[in-house]
């Protein structure tokens, strides 16, 4: 540590300004070719930081984190969901965790709403078509998508982005419905008109768009299951912008390969960057729209997203409770 300053290893490129301020305030060790980190390099980085910065892409489980060095005492991760730490692992050796929260909200309930207009209005097999060079103009009953308008949402998962999906899902005419682990307040519930389904099962057989906006935890590991996919209307779509775990990938291919859901909307995958090809066919063929996990990618999100780590950091370093710190969750 460089004159008091903690040492904070920073696993992917940030933007400039964030990665010059964290230089400003702590001694920062970047990647500044943005590679990602080798496990050995995350062996090496938590044997000696004080601070790890992580991100979606890096697997802090129970073994790298059992490797941590005395000095570690914050994993301030990059990024809302934190399916990538074992939080519990790092809570039993005193490590603090906490994310980024909030300042994605907004962005990725608009790439959540885009990508619904995507699937049902054909946006992206219309790109196709012109810059294929096959357009042979306008026909009354060509390039026919369905009516968002009207239609009835289901939100699984009715946190801060569901919500944000919500308010915007009203302004285009859709009826809000949706599945939570709790019910929300009364009075988000009055202003958004919503519909709570305390059985998943009900909500998904009723719905023309269902919209998944929970973390990926154990307890929604593969939620839509081969079972549940199995309960959709077969007009219904599917968007997902959450994680790709959540979904059982396999009985989503399937069934959108024989006809039982009509399309979707897909920003996250299960193995990332691995992208199944059967998904990538289903692209091209217009049944489906994908996404390389940009649901959040804004440069304005990205800046406060590195705001929010570093006011998590220097709080830890004050000897407060950073206001972002996550719990392990109690199954
Ligand atoms: C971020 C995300 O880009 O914050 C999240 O949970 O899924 C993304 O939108 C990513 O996590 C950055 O680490």
């Amino acid at each position: 540590m460089s004159r008091n300053k903690p040492l904070v290893v920073v696993t992917r490129k940030l933007p400039d300004a964030v990665e010059t301020r964290m230089r400003e305030l702590f001694d920062t060790t970047l990647n500044l070719d943005d590679h990602p980190m080798s496990q050995q390099e995350l062996v090496n980085a938590v044997k000696t930081a004080h601070v790890l910065v992580p991100t979606v892409t890096d697997r802090i489980d129970q073994g790298l984190i059992s490797q941590a060095g005395e000095n570690l005492k914050l994993i301030a991760n990059f990024g809302n969901g934190v399916d990538n730490i074992d939080v519990a692992a790092a809570a039993r050796k005193g490590i603090t965790v906490t994310n980024t929260p909030n300042v994605l909200t907004e962005d990725t309930a608009d790439m959540t709403m885009g990508l619904m207009i995507a699937v049902s209005r054909r946006i992206a097999e219309g790109v196709q078509v012109i810059e294929s060079g096959e357009w042979n103009g306008w026909s009354p009953t060509w390039m026919l998508g369905r009516r968002i308008w009207g239609k009835r949402l289901g939100i699984i998962g009715m946190g801060r982005i569901g919500t944000a999906v919500a308010r915007r899902a009203r302004a285009f005419g859709l009826s809000i419905h949706y599945h939570n682990r709790k019910r929300v307040n009364p009075a988000t519930e009055e202003e958004l008109e919503a519909i709570y389904w305390e059985s998943l099962d009900q909500m998904l057989a009723r719905m023309d768009i269902i919209s998944v906006n929970c973390p990926h935890t154990p307890a929604t590991f593969h939620l839509l299951s081969a079972r549940r996919l199995a309960l959709m209307q077969p007009n219904a779509l599917l968007v997902n912008t959450a994680r790709g775990q959540v979904i059982d990938e396999d009985a989503l291919v399937k069934a959108l390969s024989e006809g039982k859901l009509a399309g979707a909307g897909l920003d996250v995958f299960e193995h990332e960057p691995a992208v199944r090809p059967e998904f990538i066919d289903l692209a091209r063929s217009g049944k489906i729209v994908i996404l390389p996990h940009m649901g959040s990618a804004t440069i304005e999100g990205r800046m406060e997203m590195g705001e929010r780590v570093i006011i998590n950091i220097r709080t830890l370093m004050d000897g407060h409770r950073p206001p972002d710190r996550v719990l392990p969750i109690d199954n």
